[in-house]
């Protein structure tokens, strides 16, 4: 089952490959290669700090020998070169190990958030054509062996399920047998290294094909713009399949430094700031709600969090006044993000003036990421003028995986990614985020495609016609609300049963519509088509 790069996904043009080798940006290095350097420079240094339950520690030395032994269990099990597989497993040491042993072999993760239930997991297993899927025994009380079970039965290219702690019916990870390390014939570093998710903004979630070569050219930008060392010690609070954490600068990037990545089994300010002062924890990386309880909870609390010295927020708008509020409360520098799975990373600077990292969302990684800002006609408007933010470059994708079609409408002709997103550019280069053009909902951090909610409640009987819309919300930035008509003579529904109704879909309950209101009918626009703009302004949103 390989993987044909420009075919399964759309590449970058020779004449840009040659241009941003010769650049050096592209280093022709893998992450296996990466890990296997630092594992030789010092052996000995921890990489990877798991707390919970039981405190767990790996060296780089014991990281780079486990994933090569797990290799080679993976290969004895037939999952080779270009093999799709599925990894759904919460902030714990395995995750690493199975990562890098995957990356050695040139299979590719496809990330999977512990959220993601039956609706999620089956898609991303037909879809990639996974013939793994890697789970926990249970996390936060919910089997995910049963979910494994359920998948199975409708996923025929799915070979094993592999578990991390109890097995069920499936495979313990830890009888995957562990030969010793042989030569693999791995990945070139032009190949892909995993398949992200897109927060989507139709049915489903695209995957994001993304090179070892692209990736970590944005990962060893993004050290050195946040002063990532082998003194760093990062605490991963947010999911560590999501991008973000990942990769700005994440944990790929103190490990690429030589830095120390601690797990956060939660991030709420108690179990963190427990951590923060354990571990000595130097920088992090927060969506805006968790800053803001982050920010709420530190002059109250009896842990020293002196050591931290860099807070990233990103993932969605974060409001001037709470931007104001964090380097007085937790005592640290605050840098701002703007960036996506599919490529364009942008930071405020640590030379950046105090007002620039409140009211801005950063400047790009690298002087070769092109930005233009343009009107709905894709002519260029003037900085300071609101646009939508299309980019192209060194580490931004030119196409999702096997989407061709999708790819017509999200790629310009010449290679541009329609972010989606609007922005206004000032002279400095610095983006603002002022909107968004995509109908996706980002619910602190957390995107919706409304679409994939709307079908789902469209499949209840009762219901007519469906309208996913965002609305404002003082914590999360936006919440969703469904408009649900009813069928006519339909018993009368409650919005909990809606709730509910999509919840036993299993999907992920982010997803899970925070209101439910019943109306007669929908804002129409002159073609017919429910108007999302319409039902905002009606829901108090400009
Ligand atoms: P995804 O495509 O799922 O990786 O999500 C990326 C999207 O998240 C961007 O296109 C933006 O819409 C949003 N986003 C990320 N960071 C920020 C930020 N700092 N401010 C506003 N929106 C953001
Ligand atoms: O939201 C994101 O996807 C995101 C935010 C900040 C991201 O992918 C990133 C930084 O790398």
């Amino acid at each position: 089952m390989s993987v044909t790069p420009g075919v399964d996904a759309p590449t970058w043009p020779a004449e840009f490959a040659a241009r941003y080798r010769a650049a050096g940006h592209w280093r022709g290095q893998t992450f296996g290669a990466l890990l296997r350097e630092r594992a030789a420079e010092h052996p000995d240094r921890t990489a990877v700090v798991d707390p919970a339950p039981a405190r767990r520690t790996w060296t780089y030395r014991e990281l780079d020998e486990a994933a090569d032994r797990l290799a080679a269990g993976f290969l004895a099990r037939g999952i080779g070169k270009g093999d799709r597989v599925v990894v759904q497993l919460p902030n714990t040491g395995e995750f690493f190990e199975v990562v890098f042993a995957l990356f050695r072999i040139g299979a590719l993760p496809v990330y999977a958030l512990p959220a993601h239930r039956d609706t999620e997991i089956a898609h991303f297993c037909a879809f990639a054509e996974a013939v793994a899927y890697v789970i926990p025994d249970l996390h936060e009380g919910y089997d995910h062996r049963e979910l494994a079970s359920r998948v199975r039965a409708q996923a025929p290219t799915l070979r094993h399920v592999l578990v991390a702690g109890e097995p069920g019916a499936h495979t313990a990870l830890a009888d995957v047998p562990r030969e010793p390390a042989g030569p693999f014939d791995g990945p070139e570093a032009h190949e892909l290294a995993f398949l992200q998710l897109s927060g989507g903004t139709t049915g489903v979630s695209k995957l994001i094909p993304r090179t070892h070569d692209d990736y970590l050219y944005s990962v060893l930008g993004s050290n050195e713009i946040c002063g990532v060392d082998e003194g760093t010690r990062f605490l991963v609070a947010l999911p560590a399949a999501h991008n973000f954490p990942m990769s700005s600068p994440g944990w790929l990037g103190v490990l690429a430094a030589g830095g120390t990545v601690v797990l956060c089994p939660r991030p709420d300010p108690d179990t963190a700031f427990r951590l923060v002062r354990d571990e000595r924890v130097t920088m992090t990386g927060l969506v805006p709600p968790l800053a803001l309880a982050w920010t709420e909870a530190a002059p109250h609390t009896a842990y020293d969090l002196s050591s931290l010295e860099l807070v990233l927020v990103g993932g969605a708008k974060y409001s001037e006044r709470a931007a104001r509020r964090l380097e007085p409360a937790l005592g640290c520098r605050l840098m701002q993000v703007f960036g996506m799975a599919e490529g364009l990373v942008n930071y405020t600077r640590l030379t950046d003036d105090p007002e620039t990292v409140v009211t801005t969302q950063g400047r790009p990684i690298s002087p070769d990421d092109e930005v233009r800002v343009v009107d709905d006609a894709d002519a260029d408007v003037p900085d300071g003028e609101f646009g939508h933010l299309l980019t192209r470059g060194p580490y931004t994708i030119r196409g999702y995986w096997r989407a061709p079609e999708h790819n017509a409408r999200a790629f310009t002709a010449d290679g541009f990614y329609r972010t989606g997103d609007i922005v206004r550019r000032l002279p400095t280069g610095h983006l603002v985020v002022e909107g968004r053009a995509k109908d996706q909902i980002n619910r602190g951090g957390e995107k919706i495609a409304p679409e994939e909610i709307e079908n789902i409640i469209l499949g209840h009987p009762a219901v007519h016609d469906v309208s996913v819309v965002s609305v404002p919300d003082e914590y999360l930035g936006e919440r969703s609300l469904a408009y649900v008509i009813l069928r006519a003579g339909a018993e009368p529904l409650k919005p909990v049963a809606v709730k509910r109704f999509v919840r036993e879909r299993g999907v992920a309950a982010y997803k899970v519509p925070d209101l439910v209101e019943f109306v007669d009918v929908f804002p129409h626009t002159g073609v017919g088509k429910v108007s999302k703009k319409h039902l905002r302004s009606a829901a108090g949103r400009p």
